[in-house]
């Protein structure tokens, strides 16, 4: 069991995905209201096996020097959360907020499980090629080994694919064949080192998550979303990264109450484990 729990807002979006840092801060806001509400509750709950042991950072990127620094200022938050022993709650702005974890992970025993829609190496004609959310994978100098799950990429060809990914598993194989995908997924993550799951929203079917900014149709369910976690392993988990959190095109903050949900579902599961 992770002894304590670093929860990291990290509200970056520039260079795509514009809009997110808003999610990320209104996943500050209401995870600071559960933990609140669970300070505040008189009744036993299931809450109480993680009382007491999240610590919460916030980061600002309200100034040029914060803005420059982005990406040191992530790699030590994540190194010094490492280095206690934590379990890591990432959340970030854009997807690109998430690379500071990368930077990190790389040449640690960790493998990353990256819930996306889309494969983060995009060299085609109308992308820039300058660092952005759609392509940040191609820009990391080391990367950790990696692992995609639930991609619709229908245009990227294999080899290419198989410079960056380790493995990568379609939502389509995941719809077509689920128990073979699921079982191929686990036996991926069996590896010495820990697994750190990517969650970018837009993995998610929009019908289910229209709050993002690059939504793909033919998605995942929530539902799968637990059958992949699941299949991953809780007792492998090492921590959770989410991105891509538009709240702007949330509804009733149904995107919102979505991963709230999931945070604690992940929290008691690694809690109560
Ligand atoms: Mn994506």
């Amino acid at each position: 069991m992770a002894n304590k729990t670093t929860a990291v807002f990290f509200p970056f979006d520039q260079f795509g995905g514009g809009g997110a840092a808003a999610g990320a801060r209104l996943l500050a806001d209401a995870f600071r209201e559960l933990l609140d509400d669970n300070r505040r509750e008189k009744v036993a709950t299931r809450a109480r096996c993680y009382a007491g042991k999240v610590r919460l950072h916030e980061a600002a990127f309200d100034d040029l020097d914060a803005l420059q620094t982005w990406r040191e200022t992530g790699q030590e938050l994540v190194r010094q959360a490492l280095a206690r022993g934590d379990f890591l709650i990432w959340a970030a702005g854009n997807h690109l907020g998430v690379l500071p974890v990368y930077d990190e992970l790389a040449g640690r025993d960790m493998l990353v499980v990256q819930l996306d829609a889309h494969l983060d190496v995009y060299n085609l004609s109308d992308c820039t090629k300058e660092l952005s959310h759609g392509n940040f994978v191609r820009h990391c100098e080391r990367l950790p080994p990696l692992i995609n799950v639930g991609h619709r990429e229908l245009l990227l060809r294999t080899e290419y694919v198989a410079k960056f990914y380790r493995q990568t598993f379609s939502a389509a194989e995941l719809t077509i064949h689920p128990d073979k995908t699921l079982a191929a997924i686990g036996d991926a993550c069996v590896q010495p080192g820990r697994v750190l799951v990517d969650l970018d929203c837009d993995v998610l079917d929009p019908a289910f998550f229209p709050a993002v900014s690059e939504a793909v149709p033919f998605g995942l369910t929530p539902q799968m979303l637990l059958r992949v976690l699941a299949a991953i392993g809780m007792d492998r988990l090492a921590g959770l990264a989410i991105s891509e959190f538009q709240p702007a095109r949330d509804a009733a903050d149904r995107c919102l109450e979505t991963l709230m949900w999931l945070l604690e579902h992940v929290l008691l599961a690694v809690y109560e484990r």
